[in-house]
């Protein structure tokens, strides 16, 4: 069950401050960017001050640009540097708030409003819930604790979070909680499936050929149920694709239907990023990112490594391994 005293703390500190700076994690997903864009709207539309962010690359991927507010968003390095109320939204972890994180450690109040079950990230107000499907539906309930009325701007973010982590509400989470406050946003004359459509149907002709590239590169380790690809920077550049682009690749490795994991690894200037997911209920990929340094939940997952392409599947073959046959 969710505790309502943090929610009312949390708006408490929210409403006594006259800025609030929010900021969520690196790489946004949809849930990261709807719940920080959403946010930022309710807030400015009640007259109060707020900085939003995330740290860099300061880059959204093309399939979010439609959304409202973008162009309102602060580029990290003018980000306050002692915050008097921080927010951190969809952050598993104080990593994940990459050149912003210091920031956050020196907020005079820092709220934390995440869903990942490998949370080890903590703040003096904590709104952290496993269970909750997406970061979108702990802040719908802050917002309501606020009584600051939904918009049509804000409800599409809420949506756009709430769609893309619950996978088009097909994944566990998708509770009649969920369903609930899908119709509820639905009722601001959201055009789902122009939505739908931008979130998940569309890109670029060059995306399209990278992702021929990376099918042809699929790889399947059939004793474990395995199935992974790489992007390489090369094949990046190449294309001329970013790699915030390559959000959705994931889930096409997914639909092999041999596997029971599965994985893209990107190359990226900062090291190899690794999303992982989980067909199968024993296997906690969540776990597993953590052991790499990174977290996640239960079915979908990710780390950041250095080191090659060929030596971090090596790794993480071996690992998947010894999880796979221990649990089998
Ligand atoms: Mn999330």
């Amino acid at each position: 069950m969710i505790d309502s005293e943090p929610f009312a703390k949390a708006a408490q500190a929210i409403q006594e401050a006259s800025c609030v700076a929010i900021a969520c994690h690196e790489v946004p997903d949809g849930d990261a960017i709807g719940s920080l864009l959403a946010f930022y709207h309710l807030c400015t539309s009640q007259g109060k001050r707020c900085i939003a962010s995330w740290p860099e690359p300061f880059e959204i991927a093309p399939h979010y640009e439609f959304m409202p507010e973008l162009d309102s968003m602060t580029r990290p390095s003018d980000f306050p540097e002692e915050p008097e109320v921080m927010i951190a939204l969809d952050c598993g972890s104080l990593d994940r708030l990459g050149s912003l994180a210091e920031k956050a450690k020196a907020a005079k109040h820092l709220i934390i409003i995440d869903h990942h079950e490998t949370n080890c990230f903590q703040g003096e107000i904590n709104l952290i819930y496993p269970n909750a499907a997406a970061t979108v539906v702990l802040l719908r309930r802050l917002l309501k604790e606020l009584a600051w009325p939904l918009d049509q701007s804000a409800a599409l973010c809420l949506y756009v979070g709430l769609v893309t982590d619950t996978f088009r509400f097909t994944k566990m989470h998708s509770s009649p909680e969920v369903f609930e406050l899908a119709k509820e946003l639905s009722e601001y004359g959201l055009d789902l499936s122009e939505i739908n459509r931008k979130l998940f149907e569309e890109h670029h002709f060059n995306y399209m050929k990278l992702i021929g590239r990376c099918l042809s590169k699929l790889e399947l380790n059939t004793s474990i149920g395995f199935a992974y690809t790489t992007v390489s920077l090369k094949d990046f550049q190449e294309f001329n694709v970013r790699i915030e682009e390559a959000e959705g690749l994931i889930d096409l490795v997914g639909r092999i239907s041999e596997a029971k994991v599965y994985a893209v690894l990107k190359e990226a200037p900062n090291g190899i990023r690794v999303s992982l997911r989980s067909k199968d209920p024993s296997v906690d990929v969540g776990m597993i990112a953590a052991l790499f340094g990174g977290g996640g939940h239960r079915f979908s997952a990710g780390f950041v490594s250095l080191g090659e392409i060929s030596e971090v599947v090596n790794s993480l073959t071996k690992v998947l391994a010894n999880n796979l046959s221990v649990e089998s």
